[in-house]
Order: structure tokens, then sequence, then C-alpha cells
């Protein structure tokens, strides 16, 4: 056979393949699709999500000592921060439009910000405020004046403690969450990684990972678990960035074993019998430490970098935990101060309009004859309402009449994620005043997605939704004209 013939030969039969294994994949039963479409957030998950922007604080004995991960035996009278001040990150953060504080209370070398009576290992044995300072009193004060939730890293990994690598070390671990979630007020999210190193004496700890979770259950039912937990997933990475196709609803592992693949991804849910609610959180630092090292001052993340992570964290379904890491002074730096300054104008001038707001929809279709469920829904601004279609219809589309031509290059929906997730694919379309002419394709949807395209100008725009696990929902839809300060991709 001549060369090339055989090599068409090839390629058509890896098409066939390829078609097969598309097809293959996309056969999944209606009801798995529709139980996973009914699988709804918990009322904690469900305001954690409408956070979308957090901020991360590690801050400890690493500061002092210019090292990412201390090895446990460090001076306690090596922290000693000269000018801390808990409401200047408070005013940071709440000037970037960040709605909570993670702090890292005890970071892997076991050092306790706040005086437990578990340990000597604390600040009550450092210079710092003659022993008798407290940074988690101060950070979770600074918070509830600001507004903003507060939020605890409590490492299960402790290089410090002597029992660690034995039972004694769970109950000293639950000793010591039950003092952060007892003595500090309101606690929203509770952080758990999965770092699981050698102890002072070489040993490794099984971790009680239900026991853990059964007191924050029991001290802050209102608290979502991190990580390890069962409430917020890992992404996967520590770059910020979510998945093109971000589900909430995955089949049910062992804690900390669903970050590496999409396994909302339909292929996935076939097989599992059991489906959770178990959403994203991108966690990054500003900076390429967790820990302020005074060498990185010119690298904090530029502008265009943290748009980017912006829109591809929150606007991709998942909230953003970006880490702003305190100096020796106890004290966001002045750069990045400005930075989030900076970042919080631009998106602050991005969504300043919604061009869609108040505009008449069209419905190809639409569940019963109650206004909160018509078209009307997606333009009003009121997140209580939102539109969907009658029962089985799995694709429909929306016509926004924006009045007059106008120009925009932003997208913003929102599913009524509360409901469950749904939507698998869709498409926004512009009229040129003879035909519809394709903007974009995207996949999931879920809490927010945010999308990012060359700028249209039209007097008319529509979704289509080209696939769904069961009837639609969009709770809100915005179009936007971003700030000449984004550069455009
Ligand atoms: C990881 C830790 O090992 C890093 O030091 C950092 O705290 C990061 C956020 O989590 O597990």
């Amino acid at each position: 056979m001549p060369v090339l013939h055989r090599s068409i030969r090839i390629a058509a039969v890896m098409l066939a393949l390829a078609g097969s294994a598309t097809a293959l994949s996309a056969e999944v039963p209606q009801e798995v699709l529709r139980k996973a479409a009914h699988v709804r957030p918990s009322p904690q998950q469900a305001a954690w999500q409408e956070l979308e922007f957090t901020c991360f604080t590690h801050f400890g004995m690493n500061t002092f000592t210019d090292r990412e991960w201390g090895d446990g035996r460090e001076d306690p009278r090596l922290f000693n921060p000269t000018a801390f001040d808990a409401r200047q990150w408070a005013a940071a953060c709440k000037a970037a439009g960040m709605k909570m504080i993670i702090l890292t209370a005890k970071h892997h070398d076991g050092f306790c910000l706040w005086p437990s009576k578990y340990t000597e290992h604390s600040v009550k044995n450092s210079p710092w405020r003659g022993g008798k300072g407290d940074v988690v009193k101060e950070v979770s004060e600074a918070c509830r004046e600001a507004g903003l939730r507060f939020g605890v890293y409590l490492s299960p990994w402790d290089r410090h403690e002597r029992t660690y690598g034995s039972d004694a070390y769970n109950l000293y671990y639950k000793n010591q969450l039950r003092e952060l979630l007892t003595n500090y007020g309101p606690v929203t999210e509770v952080w758990w990684d999965g770092a699981c190193g050698e102890g002072p004496n070489g040993k490794r700890q099984v971790y009680d990972w239900n026991g853990y979770t059964q007191v924050v259950r029991e001290c802050r039912p209102d608290a979502v678990i991190f990580g390890m937990g069962p409430d917020v997933r890992w992404v996967g990475n520590e770059d910020g960035l979510a998945r093109e196709s971000e589900w909430s609803v995955l089949p049910k592992r062992g804690p900390g074993d669903q970050t590496a693949k999409d396994l909302g991804n339909r292929k996935y849910l076939a097989g599992a019998s059991d489906l959770v609610w178990y959403p994203a959180e991108c966690d990054v630092s500003i900076r390429p430490g967790w820990f302020y090292h005074a060498g990185q001052d010119k690298q904090v993340k530029s502008l265009q970098h943290l748009l980017d992570i912006y829109f591809r964290s929150v606007g991709r379904n998942s909230v953003l935990l970006l880490n702003v890491p305190p100096d020796r002074r106890g004290l966001f730096h002045e750069n990045d101060v400005a930075r989030l300054a900076e970042l919080r104008a631009v998106l602050d001038e991005s969504f300043k309009t919604n061009l869609a707001a108040g505009k008449p929809v069209r419905a190809s279709n639409v569940r019963g004859s109650d206004p909160a469920h018509a078209g009307n829904a997606i333009t009003d601004g009121n997140p209580a309402t939102y539109w969907t279609t009658g029962e089985g219809v799995l694709q429909a589309s929306l016509e926004i009449d924006l009045g007059r031509p106008v120009a925009f290059d932003r997208a913003m929906l929102q599913e009524q994620f509360t409901l469950g997730q749904r939507v698998e694919n869709f498409a926004l379309d512009s009229w040129d005043g003879q035909g519809w002419k394709p903007i974009i394709e995207a996949t999931t949807i879920g809490h927010k997605r945010l999308l990012r395209f060359p700028e249209v100008t039209t007097s008319r725009v529509r979704i289509r939704f080209l696939d769904s696990r069961d009837s639609p929902t969009l709770r809100e839809f915005g179009l936007y004209k971003a700030s000449a300060k984004e550069k455009k991709s």
C-alpha cells in the first residue's frame, strides 16, 4: 500500500476511534445527570461561595527566619513584629473587595500565634507585647470591625510538638481546634492541607480527620472545612486557576482525593454510588512565597497576572484565596497594598456598568407563568429570581434586547446554583442586523462565569443553552466594557 494511502487510512481509523470515544463518554444515562443536577450546596457552602474573593495571610515564625517551612526548633523569642497592626491588614483586604481573612494560626513549624494552653511554643514566650500578645485575637477582632469573615489554618503537620506521630497528637490537635473555634467569635472557614511529614521524633501522624471534622461541626456548625475536610475542595494547583469546566458536584471519595482530575465531568459520574457538592477553592500567593521575604518585595504579581487569576477563578465557579504575607513589622507591605488597590480599581471600573441591566429578555421557553422565572429575571439584579425552563426542556435560548447598539467585551453569567449546577455548554451570539453571529462558546457556569472576548457592538444578544443536566437556570446576566487598564486577552 502506498505510504500516503496508508497514513490516510490510519488517520481515518484514528478519527473514527476519537469519534466513538466522545460518543461513549457522552453516553451517560439521563437519570445520572439529573441526579447530579439536583445535588445542592449546604447553606454554609452556599454562603461561602458568595464570598468570591478572600485573603490568606501566612504569618509566623517563618516571617522572622526568612523560610517557607520551619523545622520546629525555632526559638519563640525570634517572633517579634515591630509595628503589628491587624487593622491595617483588614483595611487593605476590605479596600481590595476581599470578604474574609484566613490566618495561619499554626504552620508546619508548630509555633502558635495564640497563647494556646496546650504548648509553650507560642506567642506567650515571645517578646512581642511582653508575651501577652495574641495574633488570632487581634486579627479576628479587626475582621469583625471591618465586616470581614475570619478563618483559620491550623496545620495538621507539626514539626515541633513531641506527641506528633501518636494518638496523643490527635487529642492535642482537637484541643487546639476547640481553642480557636470557641475563643475568638465566628469562624467561617477552617483550612486543612494534607501535608504529613515527619515530626520531631521522625514519626508521621495518622490524622483523625473524622474526629477533627466532628470538633468543627460541634463548635462552629456554620463553618466550612477546606481541603482534607468535606466542604471545600482544593482546586489542585497553587496558581489560583480553576478548570475551563469547573463542576461543584463530584463522586464522593476520601478526604483530599478529589483534586487531580475533572471528576465532575459526566464520564466520571456514571459509576459513582454517591455524589457530593464539593466546590473548588483556588489558592495562590501575591508573591512567589507564602511567607514574607524582603527579597521578594519587587516580585509582587503584576496587575495583569492578578486580573487573569481573578477571571480564571472567581469567573470559573470558584472562590479565590489570595495570599498576602505580612512583613516583619506585622504589616502588609506597601507594594502589596498598592497592587491590591490597583486590582480593585480596575475591577470596579470594568464591572461598573452592566449594559444588560433592566433590559427585556425573550425566552424560548419558561417554566409556568411566575414572573420570578421569566426571561426578565436574569436582568433584574435580584438574586432571588431566576429564569428556568419547563420540566425536561434542556435546550433553550434567551434574547436580550439592549435597545440600541452598545459595545462590550466581557460577559457574566450566574446559575441559580443553590438549586444545583446544570449547564454543560452554552454560547453567546450577537445580532448583526441580518443574522446571529457567534461571540463565544463555553462550558460550565455554576455560581459565576466571566467571559472575555474581543469587543462586539450590537443591540441584541442571545444566550443559547446547548446542553444541560436538567432544566437550565440563570440567576443574573451581565455585559460590560472592560477598563482600558485591563489588557485584552
Ligand atoms: C501547603 C504548605 O506546605 C505551604 O507551606 C503553604 O502553607 C500552602 C498554602 O499549603 O500545604
